[in-house]
Order: C-alpha cells, then structure tokens, then sequence
C-alpha cells in the first residue's frame, strides 16, 4: 500500500474488483459504441472488455462485412435512401425481455444518425439482422423494448418531411414531422418484421428518450420531447441559433402513447397510412381513437424512465434541478376523465401538469438518466453537477452523492431496467476523461466508472471502484445482466451451421468431398478448413470468372478459429468452429494471390495458407 500510495479505500475497492485468472465476471455489461457502430461486452466486476459485436460498421477481426455473404447481407439492410451506409451512432441497447425480466436471448441497438434497428442473437453474439424505414432521417428514442420484447420502440429526433420528401424548412410546422416507430419482433424468426410494424406520427417537436411501461403500466409508451417551440436554426438567416431558439419555454411536452391500443389501430383497415412502405397511424387519427396525450414537462428534459413496478415515470430534465415523477395511475385517471387544460397546435389534448406528477425531487444540476435498485432507491446522473444522486423513490428524497470523472451522461445498474433490479452494482458513463488517464492526445477516451452500491467496507455510503477508459466512440448506454442468464454456444453445430439464418448451410462441405466446380461463368470451391490446412489450397480460375467460395470448417474443439484472408480483394473471414461460410465476387483482376489463414491457430499456423491463381483473359 505504502509504495504504491494506495489508501484502505483503494484496497477495499481492488478487493471488490480483483478477478484472479480463470475466475468469470458476476455481470455483463453490453454498452452501445458510440460512433464506432458497434457493441461493446464487459465483464463486471472486472471492467475486463470481452467482445466487440460488429453491428452498423464493418468489423474485420469478426470477418463482419469483409466478403461474407451473409454478412454483408446483414449490413446491406441497412442500406438508407439506397446507399451504404458503413458506420452508425449507437446510443441504446436493450435487452430482450420476458415478463420485464432480462431473457438474455436478443440484445437490440439502434443508429441514431440513420435511423436504424439491429438485432444480435446472444448464442453466438452474432449481428442477424439490421433494418430501416425511410419513414424518419435521424432518431434517438431507441431501443427500447416492451416487457415481451413485442415491440422494439424507435422514435425519431431531428423532424423531417415523413417518408424522406423535400420541403423547405420555412414549411417547418406543416410539412415537418416525428413519428414513433413500434417494430414488430418475432421471436420465433429472430427477425423483426416490417410489415407487422406500424408508426405514429408525431408533431415536429423533438422527440428525445423514450421508455416503454411495464406491470401497472404495460401497454403505453412514454417520450420526452425538447424544442417545443418547433425553432428551426437559421442563424444566418436572421433566425436565434437553435440552441436558444429551442430553449424558450419552461415546459416541454412528455408524450404519454398508448401502443397496446395503437397496435389494434394499426390492424384495423383504412386506420393507417402506407409512408415509404410503412403503415402510419396519421397525426389526426392518434388523436382521435386516443392514442396520444401529452403533459408538460420542465425544461429542456433528457431522460425518461419507468420505475421497476411501472406506477411512475422519471423525468430528468437538463434545465431543471428536479427529476419529475409522474404517475401511471395518475395520468390515466386524467386520460379516462378526458381532463384537458389545453391542445397543442396539432390537436393533442395536454393533460394537467400538476395532476399527473406525484412530485418531484431536487437533486442538482443537471439530471438526466436514471436507473433503480432492489431497496427503492433510484439513481440519477446529474450532467453539470458531474455526480451521481441517489434518492428514495417513495418518499422523493435525497439520500446522496457521489462524484464522478467527467460529466456522466447515462448509467446502468444491474439489471437495472428491469421490473427487479439487482442493486449491487453501478456503472457511470463519463463523457469527459480529463485528468483520469495517461495523455493520448486532444482525443481523449470516455470513462467507465465502476461503483459499488452496497456500501459494505465504505459505511454504506456509494464507492467509486474502479476506472475503465473507452477509447471506441461514445457508449452512451448499456445494459447490465447477470452473467448465469447467457448461454452461448461453445460452438457450431452440428458442423455446417450459417450463422446469419442458424441453420445447417445447403452449401456445407464435408471432409472429403471438397472440389472445384464450374458451371457457366461461375465457378464454385468447395472447401474446407482444419488445423492447419485448407482444401483445396490451390485454386485456378480465369480473369473475369465470377468465384463462389463455400467455406467450411470442419473443427469442433471450443476456441478453435481459423481465418480466410484473402490478398488484394478485401476478404477476411472469421471461421468458428463449425461455422459455414459463402464468399461470392469477381475474379477481375490476373495475377497471384496468396490466401491464408489469420488465426494462430496451430504451430503450423503460417503453413496454413495456398495460392488463388487467376489466368489472364485471352491466355491458351
Ligand atoms: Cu447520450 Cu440516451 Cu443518446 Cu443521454 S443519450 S447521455
Ligand atoms: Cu488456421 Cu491459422
């Protein structure tokens, strides 16, 4: 201690934390990776990252969208407007649920910069699925999933022309919208389902967060909104920048959706609209089958979340010092009496402020996120304050603060969005780093603060554990599970399975009966990998021929990866034990070509390689 000039603290916290080799993690955190597209897995307590699940962006060391077929197939769903789109700004994942609890089956991500939905399957950790509808141009209130992962819940942000049509942003109040998106997932398919989706259409405010209800309050959908003076910027146009613009008035609108109804709405014929291939519930019809309703909300509000016996709704707004709690029971006894102080401009009825909140809490500057325990307790970030708040939730009181290293934005407690929290742990997602870690330049890494919540060895009070740096993009949320909920697979099996559709590939190759086909232009390699060769190892074709590489590997052992990188075409693979692979493209250029494995994965690792030899166009 002495020499490293460590405190009791500190001892108590490496005791908490210290995982000795071999030992696994209590719980996993998959955390969104910002910018990077992707998924980040941690373990925790040991902070010790796990995986990254190449989602949005191609990920090489996967083989995620470098030849695969099925890969690349994944990541062309999430084509926008006909183009490729190869990155993603991932803000929220969520976890698939049953009866509210985590299920550890599905984990769901979102991109708010074109605006898009993932699905990874947690057997294999694997990306299945991405889709997108033209119906919005950005979003932010997504993912989140209603108690039976029924619905996967996808609300725009930025408010644009539905269904990606030009008008300019002088028409801003008539021709420019939001909408809440409510996929359909089927969990039988593992896929969602676009056309048993539908969307509402929203008033162009912007729709930030989102929750969906759960127990007393399953069935609706909750939304914050900011900008509800609809500015539109223009600062060289003589109009206030938006930050101020939007920024006038001390009430927003939290939107209160009822999807359970919305969802019959939505089947019921001539109730919906077809946008770009979507079916819309339209503005005039939410409003009149009662679907939607607003409350004001203070001011400028960020977070919103659900109370793990879904009676109140928290509000942090980022202008406010309070958190807001509305109350479920509240609010739909004021629905069911039609109580309205006002409409907006579009006709939404607004039900009374102070008739929906059971109070509100003050707990600093700048709250945003909150995430609840199993003793009642609930745990706000406060942005400007850089701080952590815990209050009761009954009794709407602060209990304490604990500082955080820099500006934590979300944070996420064990199995914290669920209808039981675990408590126990707490993890802040910091935006600034500062002064935490050795200098890598202006950019610094985001910062993952482990806390423990129990407060054994610190008097009961919270205890900053440990400081975990994240230099991939901003993860702006996560989710925590506990780790005995997960059950990958160790490997693929029977030997042949695609891990995009889980199925035993019709084009698996057996040990054996590798070969060379050509049929018309195309020629098809049936091949296999093993420690430590392909077969075949040389392949000849003919400048111009169209390749199809069906790619097997026959290994059962756990950990057992080989690679298939291929020179100067941009192929690489990774092959899991059993896994079946197809790569399809155009031999177009003559010339040699090393391909090799990229995986140490024998002694005679390096030896496992062969040659791709294309003839010249013309050559006898
Ligand atoms: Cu960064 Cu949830 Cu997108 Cu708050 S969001 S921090
Ligand atoms: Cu197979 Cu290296």
């Amino acid at each position: 201690m002495k020499e490293r000039s460590l405190s009791e603290a500190d001892v108590v916290a490496a005791l908490k934390t210290y995982t000795p080799t071999g030992r696994k993690d209590e719980y996993y955190i998959f955390a969104s990776g910002g910018h990077g597209g992707n998924l980040i897995v941690v373990g925790v307590p040991s902070m010790r990252i796990l995986k990254y699940i190449g989602v949005f962006t191609p990920e090489p060391w996967q083989g995620y969208g470098y030849g695969d077929d099925g890969t690349r197939e994944v990541l062309a769903g999430g084509r926008v407007h006909g183009r490729d789109i190869t990155w993603g700004d991932m803000h929220h994942p969520a976890l698939s649920e049953t009866n509210g609890q985590y299920d550890g089956e599905f984990i769901f991500v979102n991109d708010k910069a074109n605006p898009r939905v993932a699905v990874v399957n947690l057997k294999d950790f694997e990306t299945e699925q991405i889709i997108t509808s033209n119906l919005i141009e950005s979003e932010h209130g997504a993912t989140f999933v209603t108690p039976n992962t029924d619905y996967v819940i996808e609300t725009s942000q930025y408010p644009a022309p539905l269904g990606g049509e030009y008008a300019d942003i002088k028409e801003y109040n008539d021709k420019y919208r939001g909408a809440m998106i409510f996929w359909r997932f089927d969990r039988a398919k593992r896929r969602i389902v676009k056309d048993e989706s539908f969307a509402i259409e929203l008033p162009p405010y912007m729709q930030d967060l989102a929750d969906a209800g759960k127990l007393t309050s399953d069935g609706w959908a909750f939304c914050n909104s900011i900008n509800t003076e609809r500015a539109t910027g223009g600062n060289l146009e003589g109009q206030p920048p938006l930050e101020s613009g939007s920024t006038q008035n001390d009430m927003d609108y939290f939107h209160v959706i009822n999807w359970k109804k919305a969802a019959e709405v939505a089947k019921t014929a001539g109730k919906t609209k077809m946008i770009a291939g979507m079916k819309v519930i339209t503005l005039d019809t939410a409003i009149s089958e009662g679907l939607l309703h607003f409350i004001p909300e203070p001011k400028s509000p960020h977070g919103v979340d659900v109370t793990p016996d879904g009676e109140d709704i928290v509000v942090g707004g980022k202008l406010d010092t309070h958190a807001t709690v509305y109350n479920f029971k509240k609010i739909q006894a004021l629905i069911e009496a039609k109580k309205y102080e006002a409409k907006d401009p579009y006709g939404v009825p607004i039900l009374p402020y102070q008739d929906a909140i059971r109070g509100q809490v003050e707990l600093g500057l700048g709250p945003l996120h909150t995430q609840f325990d199993d003793k009642g307790f609930a745990y706000t970030s406060l942005f400007i304050e850089t701080k952590v708040a815990k209050w009761n939730v009954k009794e709407l009181k602060l209990v304490e603060k604990i500082s955080t290293h820099y500006n934590i934005g979300h944070l996420v407690a064990a199995e914290g969005d669920t209808v039981s929290p675990d408590g126990k742990y707490l993890v802040a997602m910091n935006k600034w780093a500062l002064d935490r870690f050795a200098p890598v330049g202006p950019l610094l890494p985001q910062n993952f603060q482990l806390i423990d919540l129990d407060g054994s060895g610190n008097g009961g009070k919270m205890q900053l554990l440990y400081d975990m740096p994240l230099p991939l993009g901003e993860p702006h949320n996560a989710q925590m599970i506990k780790a005995d909920k997960l059950k990958p697979w160790d490997i693929y099996k029977p030997v042949g399975m695609d891990p995009t559709t889980k199925e035993h590939s019709p084009n698996t190759v057996e040990g054996g009966k590798e070969r060379i086909e050509r049929k018309g232009d195309t020629v098809h390699v049936y091949m296999t990998a093993i420690r430590s060769h392909f077969t075949p190892d040389i392949i000849r074709v003919k400048q111009g021929d169209k390749v199809q590489i069906h790619l097997t590997s026959l290994e059962q052992a756990h950990d057992a990866t080989h690679g298939f990188a291929l020179d100067s075409h941009n192929i690489n693979i990774s092959l899991e034990p059993g896994e079946h692979s197809d790569i399809s493209f155009v031999a177009d250029k003559a010339g040699v070509f090393p391909m090799y494995c990229t995986e140490f994965c024998s002694a005679l690792h390096l030896e496992m390689a062969g040659y791709f030899l294309v003839e010249p166009k013309g050559k006898k």
